[in-house]
């Protein structure tokens, strides 16, 4: 422990990028391995995780799936998982992205793409305070963001980002969503007049270009609507944040490579001292565009949008954007430098603080808006990059965090002045004073934290007391399960003056960053079921007696109904090999917590699972002549296991008459 110390102070960042990378994961320097724990841990943790069964959790936290593609719901403190919400990947428990209703939510540019990497999820804000209404995601691999219904717990609307590869450092709100904020990862070629996308690797340097997205959101219904982009120089834009109070007109984009290294970034972005934090002036932004500065280019992205009556998702195909170049916008647009490689952006509950991660840094560097402002009216500059002015350091900086651990990823605050960074490298949170910058405690995480959260810790009011390590390894904490074992997430009790560790709860996936909110914000709005009589499904059937199969050529319509405890029909023939089948299934239920589910045999598709009130559709491709039961696959009643029926498929060719009933009802012709 002594030597990563001693190599934290002195050794030059060559070696200390080594060291990182020889160390993937490792115990806190300062309280050694697992075993120490027991003594870390409240004595009355239990009790103050404990939620009766029966009691509701205090928060809802929304932690980003990763690599699943989806957000999942749990209660704090208790770490009960509630829900996943799918999002970027299709989802064969309820058929999202399966179902005729929702497979348009994953259309792109690039076809239906059932799968991505979701990283960030940010709550919508009113008056810089999360008000419940939203929740925005970003899609890191096809660049997209999403928006959730948190009336519904539903995925509302996708809306792709053109001019972006790895849509990292997204989507960030304002204060009042004004704007919520898309940073490209990856710079790109960007040809402003719509020819393709394409240049050779090697004139990385020259042609390629970093962008960041700026989507407005309606104030009343949330919807999305990319309003112009900034195009920036070809860095790597890693992650933003909005300011708040004084710097509440600004955005802040960490960025790296910095050198415009194409290749072997591991070593072609490390090579300068200093990358950068881009300040947007989005007001200002705003203005410009209005002021008709903005100019139009070609593009081609999706916006897909889920109609609430009848519960289809629609895509429009977009095919301009407009942009601005900073070169043309003074004042939009400035560069202060930032130890190397940063990665969190975390601006403090005041809006005068800055604080940027770099994980290759040893210390953690505070930026001070005000300062800021100074320079900028001081014209206290170090040249510009491609019009753009560069601040000098010394001129921003507020202050140093010395000797805050190894590899420092994310910050956010408790509202008593005092900040929590996550330690990757070192395995620990560090609790530090945004008076002086000194260091008041530490907390070993298992292991490797990447984000953390604490209740409204990137809002003006941070709602205090608990902090969630989200942790990339896991190794001995749980139950061994093979080779893969899940992520997990701790909760830290940060009432005190020390940090105290509460719980460790597994995790879906892996988690990014999380929102946490209190529950009276989001549980009473929940919606319980949809009404029937609001259902506008074209393809709805709103009473038994209209339940009918209709066949037009080799195109089946199978209009079903379900409610406790029988499909009707749930008999049905005149279907034939190769016959296109849509049954479109309406739950007639007006109750709270009862989804009926509908699957057949064979079918190449995941299951529906109906909300009470709506209408979802199998489509279905019969590929052999016989006898196929369907049925309900969510125990809904005491005669659940009844909910079936038989759909009867002729061979090719073969006349057999369409003909449904149930019960006693006649077959009808
Ligand atoms: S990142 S572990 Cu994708 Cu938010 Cu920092
Ligand atoms: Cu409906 Cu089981």
């Amino acid at each position: 422990m002594k030597a990563i110390k001693s190599l934290k102070q002195h050794a030059p960042k060559a070696a200390l990028l080594m060291a990182m990378a020889a160390v993937p994961f490792m115990q806190s320097c300062d309280t050694g391995a697992p075993t120490a724990q027991a003594s870390l841990l409240n004595s009355d943790a239990a009790a103050k995780v404990y939620v009766e069964p029966g009691k509701h959790d205090e928060l809802y936290a929304f932690l980003s799936g990763g690599y699943n593609g989806q957000v999942s719901v749990y209660g704090v403190p208790s770490g009960r998982l509630l829900k996943i919400i799918p999002v970027f990947t299709q989802h064969a428990e309820n058929g999202y992205g399966y179902s005729e209703e929702s497979k348009a939510m994953l259309n792109t540019s690039f076809g239906q793409v059932p799968w991505d990497d979701l990283h960030h999820p940010k709550l919508s804000r009113t008056d810089g305070m999360t008000d419940g209404r939203w929740l925005f995601v970003n899609a890191n691999n096809t660049p997209r963001v999403a928006r959730i219904d948190l009336k519904t717990f539903e995925t509302a609307e996708i809306i792709e980002i053109p001019n972006s590869a790895g849509n990292h450092c997204s989507p960030y709100p304002t204060n009042n969503n004004e704007y919520v904020v898309a940073g490209t990862r990856f710079s790109v070629p960007i040809t402003e007049d719509g020819s393709p996308n394409e240049a050779s690797l090697e004139e990385y340097g020259e042609k390629f270009r970093g962008s960041l997205s700026f989507i407005k959101v309606d104030k009343e219904t949330g919807d999305m609507n990319l309003d112009f982009q900034i195009l920036m120089p070809g860095f790597d834009y890693d992650l933003a944040n909005g300011g708040k109070g004084p710097s509440n007109d600004w955005l802040f984009f960490t960025t790296y490579n910095t050198e415009r290294a194409g290749t072997l970034k591991e070593i072609g972005a490390s090579q300068y001292d200093k990358d950068f934090l881009a300040a947007i002036n989005w007001k200002l932004a705003e203005k410009y565009v209005k002021e008709g500065k903005a100019k139009e280019m070609p593009a081609h992205y999706y916006h897909n949008k889920l109609d609430k009556s009848s519960h289809i998702a629609k895509s429009e195909l977009k095919k301009t954007v407009r942009y601005l170049d900073p070169a043309d916008c003074p004042g939009m647009v400035y560069l202060i430098p930032v130890p190397k490689s940063p990665h969190g952006i975390d601006v403090d509950p005041s809006g005068e603080f800055m604080v940027v991660s770099g994980k290759l840094a040893a210390v953690i560097p505070v930026h001070s808006f005000s300062k800021m402002q100074k320079a900028i009216e001081n014209k206290d500059f170090d040249g510009d990059i491609k019009g753009i002015p560069v601040l000098k350091y010394e001129s921003v900086l507020a202050g140093e965090v010395k000797e805050p651990g190894l590899g420092p990823l994310h910050t956010e605050f408790d509202g008593k002045g005092n900040a929590y960074s996550s330690m990757f490298v070192s395995s620990e949170i560090t609790k530090w004073s945004l008076k002086d910058f000194t260091v008041k405690d530490r907390i070993p995480v298992y292991y490797s934290v990447g984000h953390l959260v604490i209740p409204g810790g990137d809002t003006k009011e941070p709602y205090g007391k608990y902090l969630i390590a989200m942790n990339k390894i896991t190794k001995d904490r749980y139950l061994p399960t093979g080779p893969e074992l899940a992520h997990s997430a701790q909760l830290i009790d940060i009432s005190g003056e020390k940090m105290k560790l509460l719980l460790d709860f597994p995790t879906v996936a892996e988690p990014h960053y999380a929102q946490v909110i209190p529950a009276e914000k989001v549980a009473p709005n929940s919606v319980k079921f949809y009404k029937l009589e609001d259902n506008t499904h074209p393809h709805a059937t709103k009473k038994e007696a209209e339940a009918r199969v209709e066949k037009k050529g080799n195109v089946v319509h199978v209009y079903q109904t379900a409610i406790r405890s029988h499909m009707t029909p749930d008999n049905i023939e005149g279907i034939n090999v190769g016959d296109t089948v849509y049954f479109h299934v309406t739950n007639l239920e007006q109750d709270w917590d009862v989804p009926h589910g509908f699957a057949i045999m064979g079918a190449n598709n995941a299951e529906l699972l109906i909300m009470p009130g709506a209408t979802q559709t199998l489509k279905w491709v019969p590929s052999r002549a016989g006898i196929f039961p369907m049925y309900c696959t969510d125990f809904c009643s005491a005669l659940h296991q009844e909910m079936q029926g038989y759909v009867r498929v002729s061979p090719k060719g073969v006349k057999t008459p369409v003909k449904f009933w149930t019960g006693k009802q006649k077959p009808a012709l």
